[in-house]
């Protein structure tokens, strides 16, 4: 009952800030459905795949970024000679202070084929996933002070990918941005204590049989003041 009273009392003094999510890519599983956290059906051979719909090809935010592989691999991807995937996240506003960026990729190895330089804002990030291959995963960043100061300098998000001086084969399904401006949302996840246990009635009944037996051997033992033998 008191975890509900704190909630209500910061629902109320919190006002009209809400959560707001940005998405870049559909998270349609790179355009063929695969789920998240699983594997991929790509291969080396058919690295120039293509999942991607007509709006992500047409996109300028990053979209047209996610559903290929390998992205941005010169000779084994739809990008042509492109080295670095660019997503834009822009109309961020100026009230970040606080912010997660998650982005959903297959077939990371960076141990075995060198990491991408990866950035948010120019303010490098470790992108050095090993989720192996033929794996999917959702990796979440929180973001830095530097880059929430960066995203309220400017209003936008830039990530980039930058696969220079690395030979791994990857996808990318999609990146989202999620800014928490609520209060509560920095809460805790609500765990509740455990409460006294309720006796049940058999048990309550001989808790009041023990007492009223201590209450009679008491009364027994007791001698009034004054009096001696
Ligand atoms: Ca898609
Ligand atoms: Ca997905
Ligand atoms: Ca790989």
């Amino acid at each position: 009952m008191r975890i509900v009273s704190i909630l209500a009392l910061l629902a109320l003094t919190s006002g009209s800030a809400t959560a707001a999510v940005y998405q870049i890519g559909d998270n349609d599983g790179y355009g063929a459905g695969i789920c998240d956290n699983c594997s991929h059906t790509f291969d080396g051979f058919t690295a120039d795949y293509d999942g991607r719909s007509a709006a992500e090809k047409l996109a300028t935010d990053g979209a047209q970024y996610t559903d290929t592989y390998s992205t941005t691999q010169p000779g084994y991807s739809p990008h042509g000679l492109e080295t670095v995937a660019t997503f834009h996240f822009s109309g961020l506003g100026t009230h970040w202070t606080f912010g997660k960026l998650e982005i959903d990729v297959a077939d990371f190895q960076a141990s075995e084929f060198g990491a991408v330089a990866a950035a948010f804002n120019g303010i490098s990030q470790d992108f050095a996933f090993n989720d192996g291959y033929t794996k999917t995963a959702i990796h979440s960043f929180v973001l830095s002070d530097a880059v929430l100061n960066s995203i309220n300098a400017t209003g936008e998000l830039i990530v980039t990918i930058d696969r220079n001086n690395s030979s791994d084969f990857y996808g990318i399904d999609y990146l989202r941005l999620t800014d928490f401006t609520e209060p509560a949302m920095f809460m805790p996840p609500i765990t509740h204590t455990a409460a006294l246990p309720v006796p049940e009635p058999e048990t309550y009944l001989m808790l009041l049989a023990g007492l009223a037996l201590l209450s009679f051997a008491y009364r027994r033992n007791l001698k009034p003041i004054g009096l001696t033998a």
